[in-house]
């Protein structure tokens, strides 16, 4: 399933850095892109850097997403400069080509682009505390906060229809219709499950096409390792993986967030019964997030913070669902039925999140 790859050294020794790459090692974290992360030297300078191939199968806009990416660092800088971001708080540093191109492309057609490595941080797959939920929510929250006056209709949709709901539901629909690798009989409860809630997976984004949810520059991925934490772990210092910036609910952010960080387990735990929802998480998820913007949200946003994340898990499922049905052509798996053993963790989410909706109403309303 994974296959080792050439590095085009003459690729990304085009990118303006002094020296040479003395090695090089890919990190194996996202579904999506591959990393790498190379350390440089050269006229007394010793330094990393990443390296990242963005995957053009599912970003097909690149231009489109390094504008988007560029606009994002750019304000997010010039916060931090008008001291509207903590003194700790670090940028994404893009490191663009000799030529001046945010990005070169390789013989194997491969899109390449550079990051500086930002040095002593640490990130969690699986939350370890209230305190480290708390710091997450309120890094999303200064992000959200500090692209508020952008114009969302100016960014490119890096993914079409991303989150949208009622398109991943179409997509799923198609995907059983289909059944190319023949695994429909064999996820028949999994499916069975997903369209009894089909309905419910479309709402946000009906809700905010319908203009009952203020349209926003949004970060679309927002799972727990994507925030990086200073050395010691307790500070949130960067918000990673600004693929996916583009218009969109604040509530897909938080509840993306809340999906992943108050489900202390890994996302593709296999014995079900590990996934629980811990609600003091959640609680300082609320909070964390509240404190920062809290009087940015309408009270329609405020009214779905209990529901979102339940809408996020449920659309999460589906795609992970679909793409086992469809021969696992979207995400990076490991083993032969990661993605079915995904799907099942967000729907068990999604169960467990059905029976605590107004315990979550109570928490959120008494965070904000
Ligand atoms: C993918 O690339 P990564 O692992 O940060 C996916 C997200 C999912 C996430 C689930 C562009 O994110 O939407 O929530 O996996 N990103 C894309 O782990 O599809
Ligand atoms: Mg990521």
């Amino acid at each position: 399933m994974e296959q080792s790859r050439i590095i085009p050294i003459d690729i990304l020794s085009q990118f303006d850095i002094p020296g040479s790459i003395v090695t090089i090692e890919e990190l194996k974290r996202g579904h999506i892109n591959r990393t790498y992360v190379a350390v440089w030297e050269g006229a007394g300078h010793r330094k990393r850097y990443v390296h990242q191939v963005v995957n053009h199968r599912v970003f097909q806009d690149i231009e489109g997403l390094m504008h988007n990416l560029d606009v994002v660092t750019s304000t997010l800088r010039e916060m931090k400069a008008s001291g509207r971001l903590r003194s700790d708080e670090v940028t994404l540093t893009l490191i663009k080509a000799r030529s001046g191109a945010r990005f070169l492309q390789d013989e194997a057609g491969e899109y390449w682009r550079t990051f500086e490595f930002i040095e002593d941080t640490v990130s969690y797959d699986v939350c370890p505390s209230p305190a480290v939920a708390a710091e997450a929510a309120a890094i999303l929250g200064r992000f959200q906060r500090s692209l508020i006056e952008l114009d969302p209709k100016s960014f490119a949709e890096t993914i079409p229809h991303f989150l949208d709901g009622g398109r991943r539901y179409d997509a799923f629909r198609q995907a059983i219709a289909e059944n190319p690798k023949s695994r429909v009989t064999e996820c028949q409860s999994e499916i069975e499950f997903a369209l009894q809630r089909a309905e419910f997976g479309g709402s946000l984004m009906q809700a905010l096409k319908e203009g009952f949810l203020p349209c926003r520059v949004t970060h679309n991925d927002t799972k727990l390792n994507n925030v990086l934490f200073d050395r010691r772990g307790s500070r949130a210092i960067c918000l990673l993986d600004l693929d996916t910036c583009m218009a969109g609910t604040v509530l897909f952010d938080f509840g993306d967030l809340v999906r992943n960080t108050a489900v202390p387990c890994a996302e593709d735990e296999q014995d079900v019964s590990k996934v629980r929802f811990d609600m003091e998480l959640y609680r300082a998820i609320c909070s964390g997030y509240l404190a920062e913007v809290g009087d940015l949200l309408t009270p329609a946003e405020k009214a779905r913070l209990a529901t979102a994340p339940r809408n996020l898990a449920l659309i999460l499922g589906v795609r992970f669902l679909t793409d086992y049905l469809l021969g696992d052509t979207y995400f990076r798996i490991h083993r032969a039925q990661h993605n079915l053993e995904r799907a099942r963790t967000q729907f068990q989410i999604v169960r467990m999140l059905e029976q605590l909706e107004d315990q979550m109403r109570q928490v959120a309303e008494d965070a904000g």
